[in-house]
């Protein structure tokens, strides 16, 4: 069994599930909801707080976890990066009061960051040769300068809307995260394949992003015309209909593609026109 772990409850608990049940592995929780199993693959999944999860990894508690890269980066254990999976994507960044004439970098000397990153900011300072004091606290960042608890802070910033409402301005991006998937650097090799297994099915998953399935009808003395506009995978497919003179076509076209070729496949007396959403793709 491939050990998994995943937030327990937060911002990335159910696209953490979603991603599995993308991938038809369909997680039944039990009724503790600390652990869960699938009948689907030979996977158990272990709820856990997200900044406990790469301790759990490195320990070899879980094979693998479903984390921010925040949280990696902030626990600097002997875990290895093995996937980017572009959700909850955001930054880590300074933020200082609205109303600082902030000129650079040295405005940080020997001011007080409040944060819950402290190793992430230390490391950052300490490579700009600036000294400050970090106010290491655990939530509610943003509102540590008004209570006069710091002059500055540390944080996640993902709208910037939190920023706003707390009337701090964003200074200096220090890093960028995403949700990754980690792995223990001492898997047995039949969890490895576990792992190689789940990253193939997340693959099939991710390259259909975005991607449509679309199938059209086109008078044939047309149809070259109209196959330049669509590239598909290899070729597109072409079948005769039944009406003498006509074909159609199926491919595979980006959504960001369709909308500039839609007008041109209508001008070269295109009909019919059906999009459909691909749910997995193995190029
Ligand atoms: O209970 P547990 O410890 O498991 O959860 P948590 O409360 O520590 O984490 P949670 O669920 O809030 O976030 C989990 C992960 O989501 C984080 O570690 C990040 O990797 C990622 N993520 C993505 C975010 C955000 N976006 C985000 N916007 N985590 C937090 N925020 C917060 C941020 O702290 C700030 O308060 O949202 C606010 C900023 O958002 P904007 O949109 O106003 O800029
Ligand atoms: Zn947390």
């Amino acid at each position: 069994m491939l050990k998994v772990a995943v937030q327990k409850e937060g911002r990335l608990s159910e696209k953490s599930i979603g991603l599995l049940a993308e991938c038809d592995i369909k997680i039944i929780q039990g009724k503790r909801k600390l652990i869960g199993a699938s009948e689907d693959y030979p996977l158990e999944v272990l709820f856990l707080r997200d900044d406990d999860i790469p301790q759990y990894v490195a320990d070899g508690v879980a094979d693998i976890g479903i984390v921010g890269e925040n949280e990696v980066l902030e626990k600097d254990k002997n875990v290895k990066l093995v996937k980017r999976l572009g959700f909850a994507k955001c930054r880590l960044s300074l933020a200082v009061p609205q109303d600082i004439d902030y000129k650079g970098l040295d405005w940080f000397n020997n001011k007080r960051i409040a944060t819950s990153y402290p190793h992430i900011l230390q490391k950052f300072l300490s490579e700009k040769g600036i000294t400050s004091k970090l106010e290491e606290i655990s939530g509610s960042v943003e509102i540590a300068p008004s209570i006069g608890l710091a002059d500055s802070i540390f944080d996640i910033v993902s709208s910037g809307s939190t920023l706003v409402s707390n009337r701090l301005r964003e200074v200096e991006v220090v890093a960028q995260s995403e949700a990754v998937i980690i792995a223990s650097p001492t898997l047995t090799k039949e969890k490895q394949a576990l792992l190689d297994g789940l990253l193939f099915r997340i693959k099939t998953v991710q390259q259909s992003i975005g991607n449509k399935y679309i199938l059209l009808n086109a008078p044939n003395d047309k149809l070259a015309e109209i196959i330049k506009l669509l590239p598909g995978m290899k070729s597109p497919t072409v079948l005769p209909l039944h009406l003498k003179g006509w074909s159609s076509i199926h491919t595979v076209v980006h959504e960001k593609e369709f909308w500039s070729i839609v007008g041109k496949l209508k001008e070269h007396g295109a009909e019919g026109i059906l999009v459909i959403p691909i749910e997995k793709m193995i190029i």
